[in-house]
């Protein structure tokens, strides 16, 4: 059984890795390359074909910017199955977007640190792999010089997103508050994404609106950082994306460790890591949730909803042991009920949540592999062992979907994988759980 669903997942990986290096998401839906798409996939690359999980993050290091900048992205062929495209986005306006690659403007998670060490833990030849680090480290390490200094206006160690395509989460209920501060002109386009998946489990039309007019208010200003920051109606702290960060610090810390003779870049990694750790705890933590929550610098308020993202700051070892317990009471509390394979992406106690749409519920595999290590990371074996088994249910279930209903008796006749088929990171990531 086990054999066989590995067996799929390198067939599924193996068939979306592209000629120019890269692997897309999914066929049809996702023609390019994503950012944090690249680094779960070179996590799965690792366990069987070491020099592919090198090639996805040598690529995408290849179209960083000159200021650090690494886009969310890569436009590596001309492609209209996708919209917004390249013509759209024009990061070219940016004075030192990459010569080399059409890219989006916008970023995404910050996961390429830790996946440099995730697969130096995977790789067999310990050497090998150190030496491809020790080649590409000095790009992520700089990835995070632009974040520290763009992306964080009142130097709290905690960054901002200005695009609801950065968090990875896109159409999260969390964003829906901010979404009716603004009142943007109905833009006349064609999507690409409906015609791959069914349009009810995909944002809605007027959802892309905010999309876009977030894109043109950053065009307009040439992606200006400072620009942005000053403007743009969603500037958010988010507290997946921080605790990305703050996990792959604690990997470039770990690495340049090993590789030693880097301790200006190590000392400057520990300073961040104690501001950073120190904020998100203060600022991100809500004790009547008892979960941490996303917070609207725009707005100056917190946003107070649970979601697969408040348990994030696990994996990056953010709370001490006893807010760990917290969060994971609430998990359970929320998320974990009998008929409920774990971990929905948005709470399921809220009425805002649905099991079919895209980040309003479902299951994702990529949240559930970050939530399986953080829980492992405080020795909440049982559970962590829980969402890993969930995982691979899920999967044996639908299939090698994008995202999954939740719920273990759906009383629906139709299957419960929902959005794109053959989905990279669910086979990267199950790849990993599987061993
Ligand atoms: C926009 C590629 C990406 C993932 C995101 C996921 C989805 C894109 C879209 O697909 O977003 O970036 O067009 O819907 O939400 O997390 O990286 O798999």
């Amino acid at each position: 059984m086990k054999e066989n669903l590995r067996k799929r997942a390198i067939e599924v990986l193996d068939a979306n890795f592209q000629e120019g290096g890269f692997t897309i998401p999914s066929k049809g839906l996702y023609p390019f390359q994503w950012k944090w798409d690249s680094g779960f996939i070179a996590i799965g690359f690792a366990h069987y074909d070491v020099e592919k999980a090198k090639t996805e993050i040598h690529s995408l290091l290849d179209a960083q910017w000159e200021n650090g900048f690494i886009p969310h992205i890569v436009f590596h062929s001309d492609n209209d199955s996708y919209f917004p495209g390249p013509d759209f986005h024009q990061s070219e306006r940016h004075p030192l977007s990459s010569k080399k690659y059409r890219s989006t403007g916008m970023t995404q998670p910050p996961v390429t640190g830790f996946v440099l060490q995730e697969m130096y833990r995977i790789a067999e030849d310990k050497q090998d792999m150190l030496a491809f680090v020790k080649d590409h480290i000095d790009k992520v390490y700089a990835n995070h010089v632009y974040f520290y200094e763009n992306r964080d206006p009142h130097n709290e160690g905690l960054v901002y997103i200005y695009h609801n395509w950065e968090s990875g989460t896109d159409n999260s209920p969390v964003w829906d508050d901010i979404w009716s501060t603004m009142n943007p002109p109905e833009y006349t386009f064609e999507r690409r994404d409906t015609t791959h998946v069914d349009a009810s489990q995909r944002p809605t039309k007027r959802e892309y609106d905010h999309y876009l007019y977030l894109i043109d208010i950053a065009k307009e200003h040439n992606y200006d950082d400072a620009r942005i920051a000053e403007l743009s109606p969603f500037l958010v702290q988010d507290p997946l994306f921080n605790a990305m960060l703050i996990k792959s610090n604690e990997a470039l810390l770990e690495l340049y460790k090993l590789i030693g003779g880097n301790g200006d870049k190590e000392k400057t990694l520990q300073q961040w890591q104690k501001m950073s750790i120190r904020n998100f705890n203060n600022k991100l933590f809500d004790s009547e949730l008892g979960a941490y929550v996303h917070y609207d610098l725009r707005n100056g308020k917190p946003i107070r909803f649970v979601s697969s993202s408040s348990f994030s700051p696990l994996f990056a070892n953010i709370p001490d042991q006893e807010r760990a317990e917290i969060l994971v009471k609430t998990m359970m509390e929320r998320f974990g009920g009998e008929g409920k394979y774990l971990c929905a992406s948005f709470d399921p106690t809220n009425e805002r949540f649905n099991p079919k749409k895209y980040w309003r519920g479902p299951v994702w595999i990529n949240m559930n592999w970050v939530l399986y290590y953080g829980l492992k990371n405080y020795r909440f074996d049982e559970i962590a062992e829980r969402v890993r088994q969930d995982s691979i249910a899920l999967i044996e279930r639908d299939g090698f979907f994008e995202y999954f209903d939740c719920r273990k008796d759906t009383g629906e006749s139709q299957r419960t994988g929902y959005g794109g088929n053959n989905f990279s990171w669910s086979a990267a990531l199950l790849l990993d759980l599987l061993k």
